[in-house]
């Protein structure tokens, strides 16, 4: 099967368990996701051609239950295809399309308990680590929009919580001060300012959980993960193509879909940007992906949701801070980590983007106001 050097044998292994084309020529890590080990698999078929895959060794350290990760993945991912076809989209690009094992499964778990799965590769595609134009955001604005209505109608209850608690912002505070408590490996005197600035937010943590808890904005089947880097861009259209990452889709609010794009996508800076005086909240951006969030929820959002979306803003950007301190705090045991107090880094961004934010905060009201 092999043709030339792969370096990488567990890798290679778990790509002959599925039913995939053709001779394997290459395998290299891809991407830059925190979570799972991403990589391209490049095979040669009979009569030449290339064929790509994405093989992905999951992360169940933070995901416990890989098969019933991987039930969501297919029952949503069946049910957008089905969707697309009705719509006259493109099923075989306009959402990720998951690649069987020999035997019909969706998943191979070898025997060191790695679960492993294959995606077809989504053939010319740009994936942005950060946002180049208005447009582009815009544009990505409109397909999480979208994504959320075309699953308005998906059985929710089929859906099993991959993570618990994920976007439940009180509890992430709850990790964080066990995590200051604890102090496991010694670091919580590099960062005092950022755990007293996480401190003193505690009282807004629980303003979206108590709203649901009341009944005052509705539960949807939301992806919770709507970073710039989970959408995939048409390289010939330059339009936003397919949302990928769909390890967290489960029951969420609005609020969590748009604040996470926010918190990523309208920083002026990178997430693990260290020089704190490039990072704010660029308001033109704000309002861009606001426009097309709007447009691509259809008008499905409540009042109450569309009021709050400043606060998913922020509490969005508050709680990823909050995770990556904690994280740091307890030795970098969650977000993959590339330098030396990365994490912190990242917590910084975070917090900066926070009391940006506050600052803004008229100016982000007026901009959601004149959308709706
Ligand atoms: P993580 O959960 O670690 O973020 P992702 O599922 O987001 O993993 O994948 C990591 C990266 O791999 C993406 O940001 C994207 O660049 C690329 N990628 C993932 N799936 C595909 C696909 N089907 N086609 C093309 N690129 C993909
Ligand atoms: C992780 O998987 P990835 O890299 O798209 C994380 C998100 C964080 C994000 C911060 C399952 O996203 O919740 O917001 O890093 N995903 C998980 O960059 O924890
Ligand atoms: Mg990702």
């Amino acid at each position: 099967m092999t043709e030339e050097n792969l370096n990488y044998p567990g890798a290679e292994e778990a790509l002959r368990q599925f039913a995939v084309e053709g001779c394997l020529k290459e395998i290299r890590p891809y991407g830059n996701g925190h979570i799972n080990d991403t990589y391209l698999a490049v095979f040669r078929t009979k009569n030449g051609e290339e064929k790509r895959y994405i093989l992905q060794r999951m992360n169940h350290n933070i995901f416990k239950n890989p098969p019933l990760l991987m039930e969501n993945v297919v029952g949503v991912t069946d049910y957008l295809r089905k969707m697309l076809q009705a719509q006259g989209g493109d099923p075989a690009r306009e959402t990720l399309n998951v690649v069987r094992t020999v035997g019909g499964a969706s998943y191979y778990e070898d025997a060191g308990h790695n679960f492993w799965r294959v995606f077809l590769f989504v053939e010319g595609t740009r994936c942005l680590e950060k946002v180049e134009s208005a447009r582009d955001f815009r544009d990505g604005g409109a397909a999480f929009g979208n994504f959320q209505k075309m699953l308005a109608e998906f059985p929710a209850k089929q859906l099993h919580e991959t993570i618990p608690n994920f976007h439940n912002t009180p509890s992430r505070f709850r990790d964080f001060r066990k995590a200051v408590e604890e102090d496991r490996v010694g670091r919580a005197a590099l960062a005092g300012p950022e755990i007293q600035f996480a401190l003193a937010r505690e009282a807004e943590a629980a303003t979206l959980t108590d709203l649901l808890d009341r009944g005052e904005l509705p539960l949807r089947v939301t992806h919770n993960d709507t970073k710039l880097n989970n959408i995939l861009f048409d390289q010939t259209t330059g339009r936003a193509l397919c949302i990928i990452d769909l390890d967290t889709v489960m029951p969420g609010l609005s609020l969590y879909d748009f604040g996470d794009s926010i918190r990523f996508g309208a920083n002026t800076g990178a997430e693990d940007e260290r020089d704190l005086s490039r990072v704010e909240l660029d308001l033109d951006l704000f309002d861009a992906f606001t426009e097309g969030f709007l447009k691509g929820c259809g008008g499905k959002l409540t009042q109450r949701e569309v009021e709050m979306l400043p606060m998913g803003a922020k509490l969005m950007t508050y709680e990823c801070g909050l995770r990556f301190l904690a994280d740091f705090l307890e030795g970098d045991v969650y977000f993959k980590v590339h330098r030396e107090n990365h994490n912190l880094d990242r917590a910084r961004t975070q917090f900066k983007l926070v009391a940006d934010m506050e600052k803004k905060w008229a100016q982000m009201a007026s901009i959601v106001e004149k959308h709706c």
